[in-house]
Parts: C-alpha cells; structure tokens; sequence
C-alpha cells in the first residue's frame, strides 16, 4: 500500500493508523507548501488534490481521511478500530465526523489558510479568529468526552483517537491554541504509543 501523505498533515491520523496496525506501507511525500498536490501527477491519483490518498496493492486508490480509516478498520477486524457495537461504532462517527468535518476545514483551516475564507485580505485576521474560536470550542466538547477518566474516546483505542490526535498535534504542535485538560492528557498517551512515535520519527515531527 502506498500513502500519500504531507508530514504533520491529517495524513498523520492515518499514519498512525497504519503504524498500529503493522501494514507494510510505502509513503510518498506531497509536499503541500510548494503545491505538489495541484501537480498532474498527484491530482491523477487524488483529483481533488488533498491528502491522505492511499493507493492498495491492487491499484485501487482511497480518498478522504474518513473513508480510509473505516476500510483499515474493516480490513482489520481483529484490531477493533470501530466499535462492535452499532451504538458505539455510531459514536465513533459521531467523533470522528466532528473532528474530520468540522474542526479540520472549518476550524483549523480557517486560522492557517484564511485567504480560503476572506477574499479580503482585511478580514484575514477575523478569520483567523473564528477559525481559533471554532477549535477551542471544538477541544472543549471533546474533553467532556473524557472526563469520565477513560483513556480512550470509546474506552478502547479506535479511529476516533487517532482523528483527535492529528488535530491536537496541530493545537499543541503547532501551538494554535491551548489544549483543555483531558484532551492534552490523551495527546500525551498518544505520543506514547509506539506506532505514533513510529509515524512521528517516519514524518521527522517531534
Ligand atoms: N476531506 C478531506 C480533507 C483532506 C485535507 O484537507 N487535506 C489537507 C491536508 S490536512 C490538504 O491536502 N490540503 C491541501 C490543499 O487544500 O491545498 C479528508 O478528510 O481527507
């Protein structure tokens, strides 16, 4: 399998997914700075010229962070990176489609890519803070998710931690803004997983 990554991007998220479950995986770097993903090369892969893109042994290509992870998890099943239960798979998505739907493009973008949003370059900043505002927010719901001392989103390690950990690397890795308690508590378990700080060495991200 080959994955088409940028380092420190969502395509970490899956990384990490890729890394825990022991996937032979070749990573192909598209460096988003200098626009390689609007390449035609990269964009005959992912014509929607966004990373991750994973391309399977079988020259099959997958897009979209979410889909990505649900096919390892279905292809995984052992692992368990979806709940069994439907109610609780549900649960995942419902976290999982926050973070990867909401948080991503409409908090975190807005703060590093606000010319996306403002075509005035006087409302950049103003962006820039609803984007802040929204990814807060965003971390506060979720730390009332693990108030209860689990370790885990769902109590066990799913898709949905490994989601919370791209954007809390962009919170504190990139200090965007403060991480609540519980949230900067599973960050740090995070990190100290082996397949993430695999992935993180892989990525040279510290
Ligand atoms: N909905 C897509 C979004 C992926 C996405 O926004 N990727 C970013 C990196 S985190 C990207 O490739 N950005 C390049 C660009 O927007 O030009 C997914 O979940 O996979």
């Amino acid at each position: 399998m080959k994955l088409f990554y940028t380092p420190g991007a969502c395509s970490l998220g899956i990384h990490v997914l890729l890394e825990e479950l022991g996937l032979p995986h070749e990573g192909v770097l598209v460096n988003l700075r200098e626009g390689q993903q609007f390449s035609d090369e990269f964009r005959a892969i992912n014509p929607k010229a966004k990373v991750p893109a994973v391309v399977l042994d079988d020259g099959a290509v997958l897009t979209e962070w979410i889909a990505i992870a649900h096919y390892l998890a279905a292809t995984n099943p052992d692992a368990r990176l979806v709940p069994a239960s439907p109610v609780e798979a549900a649960r995942c998505n419902e976290l999982v489609a926050y973070i990867n739907g909401w948080m991503h493009p409409q908090g975190f973008t807005r703060i590093f890519r606000p010319d996306r949003f403002a075509p005035n370059p006087e409302d950049k900043e103003t962006v820039r803070e609803q984007g802040r505002k929204i990814f807060a927010e965003g971390f506060d719901l979720i730390d009332k998710v693990l108030t209860d001392g689990r370790d885990w989103l769902l109590g066990s390690f799913s898709i949905a931690d490994a989601a919370l950990f791209y954007v809390s690397f962009w919170a504190e890795g990139r200090q965007t803004v403060p991480l609540p308690a519980h949230v900067a508590a599973h960050y740090a378990r995070m990190k100290a997983r082996p397949a993430v700080a695999r992935a993180m060495e892989q990525e040279r991200l510290s």
